[in-house]
């Protein structure tokens, strides 16, 4: 299968993040894009192609205007004020704040648009997110125009980005974007399956309401893990979405007996729904040393989830999303596109 992929997303480099009570050098780093694309030539899974440069039209079906105009102007917003570093929120709007209209200022600003102190932004970043969401369409379109799969070799992430806010590393919704765009090239129903580690609350949310596109999480359970405050087994959609959100929470130490077994009923529920198209949110994170991560999955599961995808015998976007151990990433993600090729 063909990968899409940008160097672009090297410019989003050296933010800092919070963790445990201290700044200290985001997880999200440059390299695991590069682990992945020298894995993909390794084993020789297909081309690599550069993105096409796409307009945000189908991105903003799915995101606030508001939002998506105010993400490229972050940085010189931060640089005005005499700052550098790595521009980060502090301030949120919570239970018991009014958080109907955006303030002024940038600090105001950060934290109504995003819903953690996960998304720094420097310099680099806004081309980034561009190049990202062009990766995801340009791998969309391979699959339109009929390849049986394709890579989207995403970096930022997007699964945690809803409609209106940033978080989790994830700033532009990159799998949304790509559903979005199928809808509206002819795909009657598409599923979205996130196999990341965490719960992609953004793509929940953003089709929470909506019967055109069914999306399935397996993920920590929030009860336990990031992102705290949505994947319960018991949100299922609402209104004409009634019944097209599955989550499938799982606990600490999860292994791949209990995550496959997941991933099985999460197949059969796809299959039922009858979509023209699957968009998977390829996040690798479940894997055992992941540094962020409490799932036991080993390098040798990998190629079976691409070999359980393969045999749902539909049309498939594989969009990056994460996987934190950085030497291993490549393995794992190449191994999940090998075993969807029957190769491993
Ligand atoms: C993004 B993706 C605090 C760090 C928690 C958020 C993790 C975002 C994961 N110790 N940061 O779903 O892989
Ligand atoms: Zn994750």
């Amino acid at each position: 299968m063909k990968t899409v992929f940008s160097p672009r997303h090297l410019g989003h480099a050296d933010q800092v993040e919070l963790v445990a009570g201290a700044i200290v050098p985001g997880f999200e780093l440059p390299s695991r894009a590069e682990y992945v694309v020298d894995r993909i030539k390794t084993v020789g899974l297909g081309p690599v192609l550069p993105p096409a440069v796409h307009d945000l039209s189908t991105a903003h079906k799915v995101h606030r205007k508001d939002y998506l105009d105010f993400l490229p102007t972050i940085w010189d917003r931060w640089t005005a004020e005499g700052r550098s570093g790595t521009a980060l929120p502090f301030t949120w709007p919570t239970r018991g704040l009014r958080g109907d209209a955006p303030p002024e200022f940038i600090d105001g600003l950060l934290g109504y648009y995003s819903f953690d102190a996960g998304c720094g932004v420097v310099e680099g970043t806004w081309d980034a997110i561009k190049s990202s969401h062009d990766v995801a369409l340009t791998a969309a379109g391979l699959v339109q125009a009929g390849d049986r799969a394709a890579f989207a070799l995403c970096r930022p992430p997007g699964h945690h980005a809803g409609a209106g806010f940033m978080g989790g590393y994830c700033y532009i919704n990159n799998a949304a974007v790509a559903a979005q765009w199928f809808r509206d090239n002819g795909a009657r129903r598409v599923s979205i399956l996130d196999v990341d580690y965490h719960h992609g609350n953004g793509t929940q949310e953003i089709f929470y309401s909506r019967a055109d596109v069914q999306v399935i999480n397996l993920h920590a359970d929030p009860m336990q893990e990031y992102p705290y405050f949505l994947g319960h087994a018991d949100e299922r959609g609402a209104g004409a979405g009634e019944g097209y959100n599955l989550n499938y929470p799982m606990r600490f130490g999860t292994s791949w007996e209990t995550w496959s077994a997941s991933l099985d009923d999460a197949c059969d529920r796809l299959l039922a729904y009858q979509p023209d198209v699957v968009v998977v949110s390829l996040g690798v994170d479940t894997f055992e040393k992941d540094p962020i991560s409490k799932f036991k999955l080993k390098t040798e599961d990998f190629p079976k989830i691409g070999a359980r995808i393969a045999r749902l015998d539909l049309p498939t976007l594989f969009v990056m999303e994460g996987g934190y151990a950085v030497a291993e990433i490549g393995v794992n993600a190449a191994g999940v596109l090998t075993g969807f090729e029957g190769r491993s």
